[in-house]
């Protein structure tokens, strides 16, 4: 295939609710959509997930422009590739910028299976058509048990809640207690590091699958005394932006799990390579989400169809952050999953 063409345009809605972390509230939303044509008629697409300002990892939806534009979208045009996986060999020339160079290698990954008229995620080699649906409560304490009760009756079967070293255990207990049938994880955003690991531990038993990156993305020592000291799994997201700090956690027995993100991990080739290597280690994996519109989702529910990941992700129907989503027909979660198609490439058409 020759790259002929790459062409990127921002889309900007404002979330439904306001996303609070502890370390930013998300309320409007910016990503870069990169579409990728080759000598067919066929277009691939991807999406370019960094946030306006640098507070999940160190990429800004403005350095992601620059290098697309300046950087990698010189490096692939009139390219001619064999597979979708050469796309991550032209780009070792530059340095880091995995949320960008993500963003075009999924596009091409996209057309690639359009060509060969396959779903991606048959083409990626994914087996699982239907993927368990998983949502996130990100809001305020006094709001958390309302809005666990609506992602309940919604059918979620995996609730992820956002803590931090001011939550209070013993309230989320009965939160978690209340539905047993469910799952819930912790998402702590790296906001214990500072904290001494004993704080941590009043968490275990709030009844948590796992907790999500409690310390800073490279406190691996803080996170073997935690994997060591709780019963609760300890599951790593920050901290993993290649195969190689995979290795550093399962040398430094830093954590059981981890969270999958394509875009910080810099497309499908590397990601795809994390996964090979955690089934080699007995580390569990599940896809996570970035606030992310239907392309990226739809690349995502793609890679949680692959064998090997075993627990529920970030999947929540398109409608729960958006009034409109930029793809057609919108994700929609059905007796708590959602239903993967049979249609070439990614599945959705692009509006
Ligand atoms: O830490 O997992 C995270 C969203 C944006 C940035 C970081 C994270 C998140 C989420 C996922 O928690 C939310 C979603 O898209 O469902
Ligand atoms: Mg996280």
């Amino acid at each position: 295939v020759i790259i002929e063409g790459i062409h990127l345009e921002t889309v900007r809605q404002p979330l439904k609710t306001p996303f609070n972390t502890v370390l930013q509230q998300v309320t409007e939303r910016e990503v870069i959509v990169v579409a990728v044509t080759g000598d067919s008629r066929d277009v691939g697409y991807g999406e370019c997930v960094a946030f306006e300002t640098p507070w999940y990892n160190e990429e800004t939806i403005s350095s992601c422009r620059f290098v697309l534009e300046q950087v990698l979208m010189p490096v692939l045009t009139n390219k001619t590739i064999e597979h979708p996986q050469e796309v991550w060999e032209l780009f070792k020339v530059v340095k880091g910028n995995r949320m960008a160079k993500a963003a075009i290698e999924m596009a091409v990954w996209d057309l690639f299976a359009k060509q060969q008229e396959e779903p991606l995620w048959k083409f990626v080699g994914g087996t699982q058509q239907s993927i368990p649906a998983g949502v996130v409560v990100a809001a305020d304490p006094s709001k958390i048990k309302e809005q666990v009760a609506q992602a309940a009756k919604a059918g979620y079967q995996r609730i992820k809640i956002k803590i931090h070293p001011d939550s209070e255990p013993s309230f989320l207990k009965t939160v978690v207690y209340a539905y047993p049938e469910l799952q819930f994880f912790a998402d702590a955003n790296g906001s214990f590091s500072g904290h001494r690991l004993d704080r941590l531990k009043e968490f275990d038993e709030v009844g948590f699958t796992l907790i999500e990156q409690p310390f800073g993305e490279r406190q691996w020592d803080l996170h073997t005394q935690a994997k060591k000291q709780l019963k609760t799994k300890i599951c790593l997201d920050e901290s993993i932006c290649s195969a190689e700090d995979v290795q550093q956690m399962i040398d430094l027995e830093a954590g059981d799990i981890i969270v999958l993100k394509m875009s910080r991990l810099g497309g499908w080739t590397e990601t795809l390579k994390v996964i090979d290597l955690c089934k080699a280690n007995t580390i569990g994996m599940w896809v996570g989400g970035m606030i992310e519109f239907g392309v990226s989702k739809a690349h995502n529910l793609a890679l949680a169809s692959l064998p090997g990941i075993n627990y529920p992700g970030d999947f929540s129907a398109s409608a729960h952050f958006w009034e409109k989503d930029i793809i057609e027909p919108e994700i929609s979660v059905e007796n708590g999953k959602i239903f993967l198609s049979e249609r070439p490439g990614i599945g959705y058409k692009v509006v």
